[in-house]
C-alpha cells in the first residue's frame, strides 16, 4: 500500500488535520465474495485496487482527452490531461449538454464503466443479478476543484433502496490531485444521515444537500476519520448512500486534470428511477447530462447542490 502525505489533504481551500487522516481498507477481487460482502457490510465500502487494466483506463484517457483537445482545454490529443486554462467548449454547436453526452458515452469510458468486467464484480458482490444506471458522471477537475461532502441518498430516493456508488479512477490520482475522501461510520450519524433521507432531490430549487462545514471539524466532533488514499489507475470505490463523502482539492501544480466516473447500480429485480435510464436520460433535475459539473467548460467552477 502506498501511504499517502497527511499533510496534502486540502478541502475548499482548507488543510485537513494530518491527525484525522487514516487510509482507506484496501480490498482485492481475489477476496472471496463472502469477504468482500461482509467488508462492506462493516463499512459500507469497499476500496478495490486494480479492478481494469491499465491499457483499459489508457484508452479511456485517450477518448476523453481527445474530445477535451477538440475544444482547447487540455494541451495535448493524448493521455496526459493538462489543462490548458482555456476553453472554446461553449462554440460546439451541438451545445454543451449534447456535447457532454457524446464524450459520457464514449465507447472506450462505456466499455470499463458498465462493461462485462464490472457487471461479473457488481452481480458477484450483490449476489444477485445487478444492473447500472446509464446516467453516468464524468468528472474531469482541474486544480481548484473539489465535491464538498454530501450523502447521495438525496440524488437516489426513488426506485431501489439498495443502490450503490461505484467510482472508477481514470489514471493514478494522489492526494494532490483530489481523489474521493469517506467519513469513516458516517453511516452512524442518524441525525445527518435522516436529513438525507429525507430529501428527494429534482430540482436547483431543491435546498443544498452538500455540508459546508469543515470537514476535519465534523470528524473531530464525532470522533472519526477522514479515510482516502493515493488512488491508482483503475481502483475503484464502491460505497452506500449513508456514507458521507466528498473529494479532495486538486492541487496540481502543473494543470493535470483528476478524472473520474461515478455510476449507480443496484439489483435489477428493483425498480429503476427513470430518470437516469436511456440514451437521452433526464437526470437529477431534467437537464439531461447538459446539468453536470462536468458539461461545463473546465474554465467555470462546480456548482454545489
Ligand atoms: O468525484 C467527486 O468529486 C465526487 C464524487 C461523488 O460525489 C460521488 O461519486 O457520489
Amino acid at each position: 500500500m502506498t501511504e499517502f502525505d497527511r499533510k496534502r489533504c486540502f478541502m475548499q481551500g482548507r488543510q485537513l488535520a494530518p491527525e484525522l487522516l487514516a487510509s482507506l481498507t484496501e480490498s482485492r477481487l481475489s477476496e472471496s465474495t463472502d469477504e468482500l460482502q461482509d467488508k462492506f457490510a462493516a463499512e459500507q465500502y469497499l476500496f478495490l485496487k486494480n479492478v481494469f487494466p491499465k491499457t483499459q483506463i489508457e484508452a479511456v484517457r485517450r477518448e476523453v482527452f481527445g474530445r477535451l483537445f477538440e475544444v482547447g482545454e487540455v494541451e495535448a490529443k493524448g493521455p496526459e490531461g493538462i489543462f490548458t486554462g482555456v476553453s472554446h467548449r461553449h462554440d460546439v454547436p451541438e451545445g454543451l449538454g449534447e456535447f457532454w453526452k457524446s464524450v459520457s458515452q464514449g465507447s472506450a469510458l462505456r466499455t470499463v464503466s458498465h462493461g462485462p468486467h464490472i457487471q461479473k464484480v457488481m452481480d458477484r458482490l450483490m449476489g444477485e443479478p445487478a444492473v447500472a444506471h446509464d446516467y453516468l458522471f464524468l468528472r474531469p477537475a482541474v486544480p481548484g476543484r473539489s465535491t464538498h461532502l454530501h450523502y447521495d441518498s438525496p440524488f437516489f430516493a426513488r426506485g431501489s433502496d439498495r443502490i450503490v456508488t461505484v467510482w472508477t479512477a481514470y489514471g493514478d490520482i494522489p492526494v494532490e490531485q483530489g481523489p474521493l475522501l469517506v467519513v469513516d461510520r458516517s453511516f452512524e450519524f442518524t441525525d445527518l444521515v435522516e436529513a438525507s433521507q429525507s430529501v428527494d432531490y429534482d430540482s436547483n430549487d431543491t435546498p443544498m444537500v452538500q455540508l459546508m462545514q469543515d470537514p476535519s471539524q465534523l470528524a473531530l466532533s464525532r470522533g472519526v476519520q477522514l479515510k482516502t488514499a493515493n488512488f491508482e489507475a483503475g481502483d475503484v470505490m464502491i460505497f452506500s448512500m449513508t456514507l458521507l463523502h466528498g473529494s479532495l482539492d486538486n492541487c496540481s501544480p502543473n494543470g493535470k486534470i483528476r478524472l473520474s466516473s461515478d455510476v449507480r447500480w443496484q439489483p435489477a429485480a428493483d425498480p429503476v428511477d427513470p430518470r437516469y435510464v436511456g440514451v437521452n436520460p433526464p437526470g437529477t433535475t431534467g437537464a439531461g447530462y447538459g446539468e453536470l459539473n462536468g458539461a461545463k467548460p473546465l474554465t467555470i467552477d462546480w456548482h454545489q447542490r
